[in-house]
């Protein structure tokens, strides 16, 4: 038998473990690693089961091409030379920027960085984007506006130091479980204070300080609420505000605006809840806000993110061990896909494409001329053009935006319209149901590579077992396209090489090497071969110099609920699966524990509309309907249902509302309004 150290492929808390191979080179299990910095010899039943899907029977195994509209096998050569030719031909048709990228929060950076090059260095578009769009866009553009960079601040170890928690839209006990374990620690062993905002009763309100249930979307209220208090109350850090910040007055004058009484109203919530959770939060000496996508996935997502920045820099909490505002990133890699620029505006590093010597720099290191100058489209704004006929082709590498994109309808009919469709992915999705090409990848446990943490601790990725059938990494299936292409600059002998690649023209990463983080992951900033890595970003001097105060007034959802659509629905995920399922589902232990889309609500509308534990239902918005089982429980408050979104016979994004935050273009996954009725 052989164990090899290797990545979990799941969620963003990056632990460690080992993939155990028998004798005859198969996968047969998955090891704890007590050495591990962050897993410490534990994991989550996801994490336990991460072996599982990886010799499943539906694995993609060879190229697929459609022929008079049925799928057939074809080889590599073929289905490489058709892509090559089809995109090609489409730019010379209707201009670059007809061909966009999804980019994969499920593959490495190396693999990132290369589609991210492909697309600028030989498609000449920045039409590059990914899952970080639905997200984290809002905090990438609300924390870098706020303190210069729009990664977590602090370190998972920091959960263990802060004196008070504030977890906000975060279900951290099943979407980020050996997080969640840290925050329990640190509240049942050491008595840090802790406060739950959300008006789910997810499990750490159980042991929480105060468990606040403002109605969904009123956090800015409810933020402004707090600082208003805290300002009043003269508890506000005021050194740190003189020496470390800009535009306070603004804030003052904006939060002025929300006394608790105000804002209370507004969150449905009473004035004493907010005087008390202000003091609680003021009071400690290390304090943190721990947030996810309760606080992101809003029209008004930036503002959400921006209030929770002022906050802690009203109170001095940045740049110290134990405080800081943590987002929570989601996937396996998605901080490293946003860090290797699969992001429409920026190269690696965060380095813009508007800026004139960014370009040049890349031009140069690529050998390229004429990169493109303007940003391109997003995820969400490239499924739009795509409907609208602007867009011609898509490119999708490791998504699966016909279960994950809202308004489902919206969507199929946008990949409905695209002239050409390539899916590169490890299992036949309902998205590679519209695929003109289907490209079978490698999966983590068959590549080497690295994953970027929610910590900003780069990680090793180590190939266990050989690949299924014929698939390939997806780093040497772009390499091969990129050379049909005509473009040589894209020829490496390992991923250890792109990866000095990466270190060379992106700063943050300047110092990772793979002999540097064989053992021990780094976390970036980590700027040359000398530098330790960084725990805590901001220390004595934010990214962008001074903290910036950006206050933000409260705006209302886009769709709330009405007499026809009484229930405010609100769609999340749960602790045994994993977004749209295509893994876990094919996982037999995790999809024993949960078989069937399911709702959650509220034992007092149950019984108003005659409902019972575990009886179908239909869900209905005004974008289509969902039959779900309903879950008769007081998780949910009254009015509200929640429904996850993986399950593929009862997709909860058929019900959600194409609406995006103006700037970041996150779509409102967490409010639309819905009815329900009985399916018996
Ligand atoms: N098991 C499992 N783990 C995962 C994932 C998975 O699919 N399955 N996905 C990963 C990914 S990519 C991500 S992004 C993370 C997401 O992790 P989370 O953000 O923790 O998960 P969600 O269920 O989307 O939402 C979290 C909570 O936000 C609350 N909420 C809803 N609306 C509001 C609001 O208006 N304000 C506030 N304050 N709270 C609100 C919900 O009630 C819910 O409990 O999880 C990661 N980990
Ligand atoms: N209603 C609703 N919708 C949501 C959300 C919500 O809260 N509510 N959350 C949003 C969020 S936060 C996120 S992050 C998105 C996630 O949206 P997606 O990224 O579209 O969802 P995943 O299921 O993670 O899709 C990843 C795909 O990559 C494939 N894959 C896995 N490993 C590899 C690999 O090594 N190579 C290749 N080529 N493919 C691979 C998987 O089989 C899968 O098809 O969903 C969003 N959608
Ligand atoms: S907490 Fe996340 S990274 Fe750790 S084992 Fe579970 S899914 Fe994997
Ligand atoms: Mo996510």
């Amino acid at each position: 038998m052989k164990k090899v150290i290797t990545t979990c492929p799941y969620c963003g808390t990056g632990c460690g473990f080992y993939l155990v191979v028998d004798d005859e080179g198969k996968l047969i299990g998955v090891e704890p690693a007590g050495e591990h910095v962050v897993a410490q010899g534990q994991l989550c039943v996801k994490g336990w089961n991460a072996h599982h899907f990886v010799n499943h029977p539906d694995r993609l195994t060879q190229p697929l091409i459609r022929k008079d509209g049925k799928l057939e096998p074809a080889s590599w050569d073929e289905a490489l030379g058709l892509i090559a030719e089809k995109l090609k031909d489409i730019q010379a048709r209707h201009g670059n920027d007809a061909v966009a990228f999804f980019s994969s929060a499920k593959t490495t950076n190396e693999e990132n960085y290369l589609m991210m090059k492909l697309a600028r260095a030989v498609f000449k578009t920045n039409s590059v984007d990914h899952c970080a769009r639905l997200c984290h866009s809002s905090t990438v553009l609300g924390l870098a506006a706020t303190f210069g960079s729009g990664a977590m601040t602090n370190s998972i170890s920091c959960m263990e130091q802060a004196d008070c928690i504030l977890v906000t839209g975060s279900n951290t006990p099943e979407q980020h479980p050996l997080i969640g374990t840290r925050i329990i620690n640190n509240v049942k062993k050491n008595g840090a204070k802790l406060i739950v905002a959300d008006n789910r009763r997810i499990r750490l309100a159980r042991i929480a300080d105060m468990h606040i249930r403002c109605k969904n979307g009123t956090d800015v209220a409810f933020l402004n609420g707090l600082m208003n208090v805290i300002i009043s109350q003269g508890l506000e850090d005021k050194k740190f505000i003189e020496t470390r910040t800009e535009n306070y007055d603004e804030l003052k004058k904006i939060v002025a605006d929300y006394p608790p009484e105000k804002a209370a109203e507004i969150c449905g919530i009473t004035p004493d809840e907010i005087i008390e959770a202000a003091r609680m939060f003021a009071a400690a000496d290390k304090a943190m806000i721990v947030y996810s996508m309760g606080i992101t996935q809003h029209t008004h997502g930036v503002d959400n993110v921006k209030s929770c920045a002022n906050l802690a820099m009203l109170t001095g909490n940045v740049g110290l061990p134990g405080t800081g505002v943590n987002p929570l990133r989601g996937q396996n890699n998605v901080q490293g896909a946003c860090d290797m620029g699969a992001l429409p505006n920026v190269y690696s590093g965060y380095q813009k494409v508007t800026d004139p010597a960014a370009r040049e720099k890349f031009e140069k290191a690529w050998g390229v001329e004429n990169l493109p100058a303007e940003v391109g489209h997003t995820v969400t704004t490239a499924i739009n053009a795509a409907a609208e006929g602007e867009l011609k082709a898509l490119y999708i590498l490791g998504e699966n935006p016909m279960m994950s994109d809202p308004d489902q309808n919206h969507v199929r009919e946008a990949l409905e319209r695209l002239e050409f469709v390539i899916v590169q992915d490890i299992f036949p999705t309902p998205t590679s149901e519209f695929a003109d090409v289907i490209l079978p990848a490698a999966c983590y446990a068959e590549k080497d590579g690295t994953f970027t943490s929610t910590e900003r601790r780069v990680q090793r990725v180590r190939k266990a077992v050989e690949p299924v059938g014929q698939a390939r990494s997806d780093w040497e299936i772009l390499c091969d396209l990129a050379k049909r292409c005509g473009y040589d600059g894209m020829q490496y002998g390992s991923p250890s090489d792109i990866m000095d690649e990466i270190a060379a023209v992106t700063p943050i990463y300047g110092g990772i090497s793979y002999d540097r983080i064989d053992k021990v992951g780094l976390q970036w900033p980590c700027l040359d071969k000398e530098h330790p890595g960084t725990s805590v970003l901001h220390a004595g001097k934010f990214s962008r110099g001074l903290g910036m105060f950006m206050p933000a007034e409260y705006t209302p959802s886009v769709e709330l609920p009405c007499e026809e659509y009484p229930f405010v629905l609100s769609t999340g995920r749960c602790y045994f699966h994993f977004h749209t399922g295509t893994m876990t589902r094919r996982s037999r232990l995790l999809d024993r524990e949960e078989r069937f889309p399911y709702f959650e609500l509220h034992p007092d509308d149950a019984k108003e509309l005659g409902i019972g534990e575990r009886q179908w239902a239909f869900v209905t918005t005004r974008r289509g309907e969902v039959k779900a089982m309903a879950r008769v429980t007081d998780v949910v408050v009254k009015g509200v249902l929640f429904m996850p979104f993986h399950f593929e016979e009862g997709p909860a994004n058929r019900l959600t509302i194409n609406a995006l935050d103006p700037v970041a273009k996150i779509p409102e996954y967490k409010v639309c309004a819905a009815k329900i009725r009985s399916a018996s």
